[in-house]
């Protein structure tokens, strides 16, 4: 083709595109954006009929989403609002450097909050409803790292005191301290939730949002229009926890919910994705998710270049830049970035000729200008049908100056040197003389200040303060007796798994007339796995929809019942996503003063070990509800293998201070323990949670002996006494769960072979009766003129002579921690190593925890007593079927 032929072509591809730009603008001006987009969609969709590869982008341009023409008019006081920012900047900024003037390394964060400043202003003064009025208030999830920030603002409004902004991270000082990052624990009044394990906040944020939803749609709570708010590190979104659940948040049309994600382009060593742009990128995300996004990334100082902007250029360049590089403008002069930024293209540096270097350093970044992020809050809360996120784009340490501002440093700066000080109260014009400022006094204007008036308007015009944390709730009837009395009649021959008798339990409850509205079943996609799935039809699974669709099972009796007032929170294979449920629904009593009563089972083994730091931030949080470790026990879970079988998980809920942890063997104990969990949480209102292990083993369940409720809930009590005569060779077996079965197996074994008198003993917690046992030993202590008291387990075995071997499916060190309080030796059995595919029988050989083990055990126990010869106990080796060269399980 000639160069004529071409030329032609481009001028007819020119008239053409005028052709239907001119289209294109006549349905614009007569049907409006609806009718374009609608358009553009039908095109697309013909042009994919017709098998033309339209490129997929995700994003827009790297400009605002909000243009400027569409910004709402900005409703405070620019001047007053910039007076209190700054003296919230200067305050948190004060606390850190003093603090750690005080104390070397105590820590904390000054850059954090220096980026997100604006954004957390403007949601105090304009958004942010607290729940002093008649609305319940938002529920607000801060960026734990910038703690400094929201105290500082919490003592311009007169909640704390200069001597607790001064105890920051001293929180053992007189007159108590304030905690370094949100911790309901230590702060019941004030923080609600804990963020700073990153990514906990948000994921807890999205499911929080879709509990709120829950408790409208089932009828708990009033339809409302609180939002979730999150505050988030642009690097916190490398957690998996953080993107996780974005889908999920989309697919529920939470609009209730906002993001806003704090892109100030560096994490702690560097920056978040210097080769990259992480606005961009997370953009891409979170629409791909089905998510409303809208950037926030330049001041208004760049909207009238953006205006004269005809060709594009600049919005090019824009685009191109990649996070390195900006962060590099921020650092250096404006004369670098006039070369580097704008001097990349002659017409850009023409476009900005008139501008000083000065100016161009000075222009500033989106997240940093209160209207522009007025704006986007605004449209955030008025968008329906889906959640928002807000990408502001920030500099880390804003205000720093060489200490810091935009540094690769910032993020571990807690010092200012004098000079920075000065330099930083110039800047933010705080009243505080050349003299003084060396101290980095904290500054409060008197009370009746226009800075403080206006802070304090504006607070109660919205509810009041927040962060608040407050209980609304009135503690609860616990169900009585007769309800549980099934399950301590025993089942005679029928044989059935603790795991069922929990689901009969939980059937039960969900029946009760007073709470069983309150209960929340939640379930990671095993329902099935557990026998729960009558409960689907009985109450339903909880869909904001409905049901959509007619079941592929709509005629079987169990149907998969979703309904808009369905209980179950089935929430797919997410342990991290049903365990924020069970976040939500156990602390519903402070959040949302509703006594929601979380059910939460989970493969044992995909629990603790797997949303460890989510059990953390639950016990933090003074989380109430019950966790049941199901399909549990190495060796009771057959077949399922390595990755399956829990032997641990009681002693991982060990360290979690206020997690009850328990391992029943029968029915009764079960139901004992459940009922007086209700009791403890919902009507004694302790702050404490629970952890229980259920198990898939069926055996007959035996009645209650009379008098041991107390031992059932206390840890440990005698289920069997030996009635031989013969009391010259004494043991006690220990058992829990499944496993004091074959202790029970053991001691007829020992009695009828072996003439051991064998008492057996059912421990139910070994957690229980170590910490009570450590309380009475330190009181002991620290009180050595008092008569001493006596550990519940010294007590409850005091008198008993002979031996103690105890075995349970979990790891031996729980037991071994008990032995000094034990009136004779103890020779503990457990599950220490790696789990394989077996069955029953085979793997408690393995791990020696079965009854031949357990009766050997004794009986060498009773020949290290020099109870009985050494002969004897190599002949039961023999009979037992013992082998002494067998692995070691816990290296194999
Ligand atoms: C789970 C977890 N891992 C590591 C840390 C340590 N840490 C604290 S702050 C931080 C960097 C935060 O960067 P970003 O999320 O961008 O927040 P910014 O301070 O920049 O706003 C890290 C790694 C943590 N708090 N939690
Ligand atoms: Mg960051």
């Amino acid at each position: 083709m000639s160069d004529n032929n071409n030329k032609n072509l481009s001028e007819l591809d020119e008239i053409e595109l005028q052709e239907w730009l001119e289209s294109l603008e006549y349905v614009l001006q007569t049907g409006g954006p609806e009718k374009v987009k609608e358009l553009l969609h039908n095109l697309d969709t013909y042009a994919h009929q017709k098998g033309v590869e339209i490129p997929f982008t995700a994003n827009t341009p790297h400009i605002n989403t909000i243009p400027k023409e569409k910004e709402p008019p900005f409703p405070g006081g620019r001047e007053i609002e910039r007076r209190i920012k700054s003296l919230v900047r200067w305050n948190a900024m004060a606390m850190v450097v003093r603090a750690n003037k005080e104390e070397n390394g105590i820590g904390g964060h000054i850059s954090t909050f220096a980026s997100a400043a604006t954004l957390y202003e403007i949601g105090f003064n304009h958004f942010f409803r607290g729940k002093d009025g008649n609305h319940d208030g938002d529920i607000i999830y801060y960026q734990g790292h910038a703690a400094p920030g929201i105290y500082a603002r919490a003592f311009l409004e007169g909640r704390l005191t200069v001597e607790q902004l001064e105890n920051f991270r001293r929180e053992l000082k007189p007159g108590g301290g304030l905690s370094s990052y949100p911790h309901p624990w230590l702060m019941p009044d004030f923080w609600e939730f804990p963020t700073v394990s990153m990514g906990l906040g948000p994921i807890q944020a999205i499911y929080q949002a879709r509990f709120l939803r829950y408790l409208e749609d089932r009828g708990l709570k009033k339809p409302s229009d609180q939002k979730v708010w999150a505050f988030i590190g642009d690097g916190e979104t490398d957690e998996p926890e953080t993107l996780g659940a974005i889908s999920l948040a989309a697919r529920e049309k939470l609009d209730n919910l906002i993001f806003v994600i704090n892109c100030n382009l560096q994490r702690l060593d560097g920056p978040v994705r210097g080769n990259g742009n992480i606005v961009q990128e997370l953009e891409a995300v979170f629409r791909g998710a089905g998510w409303n996004v809208i950037k926030v990334i330049w001041g208004s100082d760049w909207d009238p270049l953006l205006e004269q902007d005809k060709t594009g250029l600049l919005v090019k360049r824009m685009n191109e830049t990649i996070d390195g590089e900006s962060q590099n403008y921020i650092t250096r002069s404006g004369k670098y970035v006039r070369e580097h930024f704008f001097g990349k293209y002659p017409e850009l540096l023409k476009l900005v000729e008139h501008y000083t270097d000065e100016q161009l350093e000075k222009m500033k970044r989106g997240g940093h200008d209160p209207e522009k992020v007025y704006a986007a809050y605004k449209a955030a809360v008025e968008h329906k049908d889906a959640p928002t996120v807000i990408l502001a784009k920030t500099v880390k340490g804003y205000g720093l100056g060489e200490a810091g501002e935009g540094k690769n440093i910032t993020h571990q700066q807690k010092k200012l040197n004098e000079e920075e000080l000065r330099e930083f109260r110039t800047r933010f014009s705080i009243p505080i003389s050349d003299d003084e400022v060396t101290k980095a006094p904290f500054y409060r204007p008197p009370e009746d200040s226009p800075e403080i008036r206006y802070l304090k308007e504006r607070r109660k015009a919205l509810g009041g303060y927040v962060p608040k944390r407050v209980i609304k709730s009135q503690p609860i009837k616990t169900p009585p007796e007769e309800l549980f009395e099934e399950f301590y009649k025993g089942t005679d021959d029928r044989e059935v798994s603790t795991t069922m008798v929990y689901v009969r339990i939980l059937a039960k409850l969900l029946k009760d007339k007073e709470i069983g509205h309150l209960i929340v079943p939640i379930v990671p996609d095993e329902a099935r796995t557990f026998g729960m799935e009558a409960l689907f039809r009985q109450v339903g699974i909880y869909s904001h929809a409905g049901q959509l669709y007619e079941p592929v099972d709509s005629d079987s009796l169990l149907y998969y019942k979703e309904a808009k007032d369905g209980q179950i929170l089935e929430e797919g294979i997410t342990e991290a996503g049903a365990m924020s449920s069970f976040i939500a629904a156990g602390t519903a009593y402070a959040v949302h003063g509703i006594n929601t009563i979380p059910f939460f089972s989970f493969y044992s083994m995909f629990g603790l070990q797997r949303v460890g730091d989510l059990i953390w931030a639950a016990g933090d949080m003074r989380c109430k509800g019950f966790l049941l470790g199901a399909t549990a026990g190495r060796t009771t879970l057959a077949g399922e293998g390595l990755q399956h079988q829990d032997g641990q998980s009681h002693l991982l809920a060990y360290p979690v201070p206020n997690l009850v942890a328990y391992d029943p063997a029968f029915a009764y104990e079960l139901a004992v323990i459940i009922r007086d969990g209700i009791y403890r949480m919902y009507e004694k209102r302790e702050d404490v949670f629970y952890y229980i292990t259920i198990m898939n083993e069926n055996y007959p369940q035996p009645p209650m002996p009379k008098g041991v409720k107390e031992g059932i809930l206390k840890g440990m009590y005698k289920f069997r006494s030996s009635k031989m005569k013969d009391q010259k060779l004494k043991a006690h077996l220990l058992g829990s769960g499944t496993i004091l079965n074959e202790a029970i197996k053991a001691a007829d074994i020992l009695e009828k072979n072996y003439k051991v008198s064998t008492d057996i003993w059912s421990v139910t917690s070994y957690k229980n009766l170590h910490l009570d046992a450590q309380e009475t030993e330190r009181w002991n202590m620290f009180h050595p003129d008092k008569k001493p008291k006596t550990p519940y387990i010294s007590e409850v075995t005091k008198g008993e002579s002979g031996v103690f071997v105890a075995a349970s499916d979990y790891v031996q060190i729980i037991k071994d921690a008990l032995a000094k309080w034990l009136p004779g030796p103890l020779h503990s059995l457990g599950t220490y190593g790696f789990g394989r595919s077996e069955s029953r029988a085979s793997l408690r050989d393995f791990f020696e925890v079965d009854a031949k083990h357990i009766v050997y055990a004794t009986l060498y126990s009773l020949y290290k007593e020099k109870k009985v010869k050494l002969d004897l106990v190599k002949k039961a080796q023999k009979d037992l079927g013992i082998n002494p060269e067998k692995p070691n399980p816990a290296k194999s």
